[in-house]
């Protein structure tokens, strides 16, 4: 037999608190290794999961593997997701308060999976309530339907979501889930024009291509090669060994009506989208005097006729821009860049609102309300909420978009230190224990640099989006040498001396991130950030016979001229709100690592992983959980199982549970400065004296199967 110690080289340690050495990341990753390489793919540190990636199918899905850790405590089964889901489902249930995971990686690492696998646990081990038997089935259908449309390929996922997903999912007083709700955020709008090398549009237009029969391409004018469409070659991707996209047609044609999407309204979601592929392929010319038309006039027609819009003023909107100067209107010509850039813009915000309405259909379906209307009240009800959202992001260019996701995990890292923080504090403060400060690096000093009121970079950048006169990204960047120059977390190619840092672009600011340092590059950060749409089209727009774009385009925005809120300022509000909600709430975490860039199993690349793991901020989690001690246990979990170690709580202790678990130690030898007993549980600072403990609990195993055969 394998002795436990022998094992534990083998395997590592299942919960990272038990490392000899909790302070070197060496050791971390070696341990990640370890088990990585045995196929044991998910780890905790304390009560946060560590997983990473296995690229490859694993049995430990099963109906009988969810059965296994139903009802049963963390620490006893090896950890999986389902361990997570289902206490989190458990303390929801048992402490009658709100619950969420948060979920995070960086692309690929396997957040959507892992929350796929939470919904189906729920969905397939919760009791199910009479009147809501199909939620279950359109929650886990809202899957296949957000995925098409916010989900596309990208270098580093081939089903990367191009979104930031939060969902609750409620459940009554009897546990059955009964109803859902989703806030989406941030969709990258940026791909339905322009894709980089080796990546796809989202996939809904080539599982429409692929999938739709000829009749549905007919009615919608599209031929069924992506390589006609401009806006889907533009990555020279249109195929994925990966991923079949009429099987996923398929998929998503039966979850529409699963959902409660009507037949009409499924037809006039698909006319967006074709509309969208021939928005894409609409030229223009420009003529003598530098005015600009419209070559491709078949375009225009099924554009029209698809968005259910007047021909020539969708015509003359793409091709002019209203202004009003002085309280009078005028139109003005646009040029040749104009007009492609006012063309991108309207298929940018068709495919934009159309997803936004399309998680408002999907909330409608999932809404409580039958519930109420059934039972009176939700009263009694908890909620689990998932969020799965971009990690941390360095590309080799970052932009406007990298901005917001490294500023979201900023907000996400702080949130994390407090709750963390507090909940500890607040464990020890229960248990009667003296609270031992934690040394950690606080970054509200980076989330001010970018959020704050007039000083942040947010503030400046809406500013100069809003100044009147000749702004540029460049200005931008120079409006924050002017005011930011000097903050310890921000960087450009200025010195204080006055010179350049000639390893820095002209163009870019660099931030410390409290996971490293990332380089943003200013093109295109104003454009973004505008995000406006020219009052014409919009008009155009509001007038469509499409009830889905009618929903989208509301007529008061043309007629009401204040400015709505810019791009990441509204960005900021919506995750203010979501920390808000994420506060409320008692937080479990999934921490996602991808092992090798190639998406293949049973590689682990250590620079990769050690990467990840300091984005993570994992060594500071850890240092946190360990800060005082590594192990804690209920009295009556840890007399289970060590009671055979001593001949007075052997077979069973009969007093207080503190006196049985003192009675255990004391015969042990547990010296004063490696354990303290709480209110209800044991605190054990070493990792050495439990592996002791287990090593003494293995070796005295062949005498258990004896004392218990005869009866002692
Ligand atoms: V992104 O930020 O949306 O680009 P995610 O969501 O972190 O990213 P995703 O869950 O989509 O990554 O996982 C990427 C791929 O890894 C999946 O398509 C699977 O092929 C693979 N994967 C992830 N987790 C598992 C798993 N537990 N078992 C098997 C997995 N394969
Ligand atoms: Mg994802």
């Amino acid at each position: 037999m394998e002795s436990a110690l022998t094992a534990r080289d083998r395997v590592g340690v299942q919960d990272f608190v038990l490392l000899e050495n909790y302070n070197s990341e060496a050791a971390f990753i070696e341990n990640l290794r370890r088990r990585f390489g045995e196929n044991l793919i998910y780890t905790y540190i304390g009560s946060v999961l560590v997983s990473v990636n296995p690229y490859k199918e694993l049995e430990i899905y099963s109906k009988q593997q969810m059965d296994r850790y139903r009802g049963v405590s963390f620490y006893e089964i090896s950890p999986h997701i389902y361990a997570v889901s289902d206490n989190t489902y458990r303390a929801m249930r048992t402490e009658r308060k709100d619950q969420c995971i948060l979920i995070s990686g960086e692309s690929g690492a396997g957040k959507t999976e892992a929350s796929k696998k939470i919904l189906l646990y729920y969905a397939v081990t919760c009791p199910t309530n009479d009147h809501m038997a199909a939620l279950g089935d359109r929650l886990l259908q809202s899957n296949p339907v957000l995925e098409a449309f916010g989900n596309a390929k990208t270098l580093r996922n081939d089903n990367s979501s191009r979104f930031g997903k939060y969902m609750d999912v409620q459940f009554d007083f009897r546990g059955a889930p009964v109803g859902g709700h989703i806030l989406n955020y941030l969709l990258e709008k940026s791909r339905v024009v322009h894709q980089n090398h080796g990546e796809r549009n989202f996939h809904i237009f080539y599982q429409l291509l692929d999938g739709g029969d000829d009749n549905l391409l007919n009615t919608l004018d599209l031929e069924r090669n992506p390589q006609n469409y401009h806006y889907l070659v533009k990555g020279n991707c249109p195929r994925l060994s990966s991923v079949s996209d009429k099987n996923n047609w398929k998929v998503v044609m039966k979850a529409l009506p699963i959902i409660g999407f009507t037949e009409e309204e499924v037809q006039k979601l698909l006319n967006i989208i074709g509309s969208v592929l021939h928005l894409g392929n609409t030229q223009f010319g420009e003529g003598e005097e530098g005015e600009t038309y419209i070559t491709t006039e078949t375009q225009i027609n099924n554009i029209a006729k698809l968005l259910g819009v007047d021909g020539s003023a969708l015509r003359e909107a793409l091709t002019h821009k209203k202004l009003t100067a002085k309280g009078e209107e005028m139109i003005s010509p646009l040029n040749f860049e104009q007009a492609v850039s006012a063309r991108d813009a309207l298929a940018k915000a068709v495919y934009g609102r159309t997803f936004t309405w399309l998680v408002e259909k999907i909330n409608q379906s999932l809404a409580l309300k039958v519930h109420i209307m059934l039972w009176g009240s939700c009263s009694g009800s908890s909620v689990i909420g998932l969020l799965d959202i971009y990690g941390f992001e360095v590309l080799q260019h970052n932009s406007f978009e990298q901005f917001c996701i490294n500023y979201c995990n900023e907000k996400l890292q702080q949130l994390f230190i407090e709750l963390t923080l507090r909940s500890e504090q607040e464990e020890y403060e229960t248990e009667g224990i003296a609270w031992e400060t934690v040394q950690y690096f606080d970054n509200k000093i980076i989330c001010d640099l970018i959020e704050e009121k007039h000083k942040g970079i947010i503030s400046i950048l809406d500013e100069e989006c809003l100044r009147p006169g000749e702004t540029c990204d460049v200005s931008f960047l120079e409006k924050l040498e002017d005011t930011l120059g000097g903050h310890p977390h921000f960087v450009t190619h200025k010195l204080a001396n006055g010179k350049t840092r000639r390893v820095m672009s002209r163009e870019e600011f660099r931030l410390l991130h409290y996971a490293g340092e990332v380089n943003y590059n200013v093109n295109g950060f104003l454009d973004k950030n505008n995000d406006s749409l020219n009052r014409n089209l919009k008009e155009v727009m509001c007038q469509s016979e499409n009830q889905i774009l009618r929903h989208c385009f509301r007529r008061e925005e043309v007629i009401d001229q204040k400015r709505s809120e810019m791009a990441a300022t509204q960005f900021k509000n919506s995750l203010m709100k979501l920390m808000e909600i994420l506060m409320s709430k008692e937080p479990s975490y999934v921490r996602c690592i991808k092992p090798n860039d190639a998406k293949q199993p049973g590689r682990f690349d250590e620079v990769l992983v050690r990467h990840q793991v300091k984005y993570l901020g994992l060594m500071e989690n850890l240092r946190v959980r360990r800060a005082g001690f590594a192990y804690r246990r209920r009295f009556e979990a840890f007399l289970q199982r060590y009671k055979p170690l001593c001949p007075e709580t052997w077979p069973n202790w009969h007093g207080r549970l503190a006196d049985g678990v003192l009675t255990l130690v004391n015969h042990l030898g547990y010296k004063a400065e490696e354990y303290k007993l709480g209110r209800s549980k044991i605190f054990i600072r070493f990792p050495k004296t439990l592996f002791t403990t287990e090593d003494a609990l293995e070796a005295k195993k062949p005498d258990i199967v004896i004392m218990i055969q005869s009866g002692w």
